[in-house]
């Protein structure tokens, strides 16, 4: 059983290896990063906080955790941060244990205009529990829709407005949404889980200085380990540490928490901006290609690490969905993920389109040349997905860019 597993490990880091990864939340994690993941601090219970813990011999997790904490503060300029959400989700649960009642009302952005499925979907905790009223994009400009958010503040007059994207392109208007909340007294809480690592280096704006709360993921653009953060103003900080632990979670894991702090560091080195420099520049290259190609983008390109191709617009391909290309694309070794567009009728199985992200093969190494020639690649794919000797051909130049490439090993 322990030699299949680690012969099922050795399998995926091949297939990370000689694939090219499009999906914009994920990213290839520092061999530093992974060290500590892996360390004998995933022996250590630690329930508690730093100096108030419930278990003997936390010493040392002690230091290891408050050296998180101070490094998080110092990298997003954070009043408090809480470094043992388990996940994102995990941390926007969390938030919502710490600042709403059960059946509260909550503006969050729906799925389909890019939200997450912890701001207030059907079928999730969130949607369940609270009482939560979505809000869009614009029809035409297919940007988040102010106007209609502020209109709804005014009308339900919600606890809390939740900003924050999983699909969306754009940079947002913190100071905006700020008012909004401010007008009807409602909290602000930012989930930057995809944007975290664009903020850390000073690429987009923070939202820090204008939400209550911000949550995020410690993987995805800020390339740490898989976990969660909160940040929150000095005076929410105790409610909300009360809730993470032992509101709605145990033991801290330990490990993890050394890999997040290993990451906040890595984030605040020089080639850290370089990276996340390059991300922006890659994902705008790469959506003009496309568009330059003839495909539809959401909102017509990005600010960020990513964007959306909408497959309705069938003139360069036909009637295609979201789950065809990404399948078409995964058999030549381009990975990617299907995505509702904005008021799309397709169901989040199907959907109308394609996400597309640049932190991943950012941090491989690609530059212009190479998106560029990427999002050519996947053009060919789609047009000529009938022709098998096309597709092995661009099959085999996928696996010969991705050796010329290779997933960095080393630490900043
Ligand atoms: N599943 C993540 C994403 O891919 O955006 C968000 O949690």
């Amino acid at each position: 059983m322990k030699n299949n597993l680690f012969n099922l490990i050795d399998l995926e880091k091949r297939r990370q290896a000689s694939t090219v990864n499009l999906i914009a939340s994920e990213n290839y994690a520092s061999s530093a990063v992974l060290a500590a993941t892996g360390s004998v601090l995933t022996n250590k219970y630690a329930e508690g906080y730093p100096g108030r813990r419930y278990y003997g011999g936390c010493e040392i997790v002690d230091q290891v955790e408050t050296y998180a904490i101070e490094a998080g503060k110092k990298l997003f300029k954070a009043d408090h941060v809480n470094v043992q959400a388990h996940s994102g989700a995990s941390a926007n649960f969390a938030v919502y244990f710490s600042f709403l009642k059960l059946g509260d009302t909550v503006l969050g952005m729906s799925l389909t205009a890019g939200g997450h499925l912890t701001h207030g979907h059907h079928i999730n905790f969130s949607g369940k529990f609270y009482n939560f009223i979505p809000y869009g994009v614009d029809q035409e400009s297919e940007r988040i829709n102010y106007d209609q958010l502020e209109q709804l503040a005014q009308q339900h007059k919600p606890k809390m407005i939740v900003a924050g994207a999983s699909a969306y392109a754009r940079l947002m208007d913190y100071e905006r949404l700020a008012k909004i909340a401010q007008s009807v007294n409602a909290l602000l809480f930012v989930d930057m889980a995809h944007i975290a690592g664009l903020v850390a280096a000073d690429i987009i704006p923070s939202p820090v200085p204008w939400a209550d709360i911000v949550s995020s993921t410690t993987h995805k653009t800020l390339r740490g380990p898989r976990g969660g953060m909160i940040i929150t103003k000095q005076a929410l900080g105790a409610t909300l540490d009360k809730s993470v632990m032992p509101g709605c979670q145990g033991g801290p894991l330990m490990h993890v928490i050394a890999a997040k702090a290993v990451a906040f560091d890595e984030a605040r080195h020089p080639s850290f901006k370089t990276y996340a420099n390059n991300v922006v520049t890659n994902a705008i290259t790469m959506a003009k290609t496309f568009s330059d190609l003839g495909y539809r983008l959401v909102t017509g390109g990005t600010d960020t690490h990513l964007f959306l191709l909408d497959l309705r617009d069938t003139k360069n391909h036909g009637t295609l969905t979201g789950k065809d290309v990404e399948e078409l694309l995964g058999k030549c070794g381009i990975i990617v993920n299907r995505n509702t567009v904005p008021f799309d009728t397709q169901s989040p199985l199907i959907t109308s389109g394609i996400r597309m992200g640049t932190p991943a093969l950012t941090t491989r190494g690609f530059g212009k040349k190479e998106v560029e020639q990427v999002a050519v690649w996947i053009d060919d794919i789609i047009r000529h997905r009938n022709d098998d000797n096309q597709l092995e051909t661009i099959t085999d130049n996928v696996k010969k860019l991705c050796e010329q490439f290779p997933i960095p090993t080393g630490t900043l």
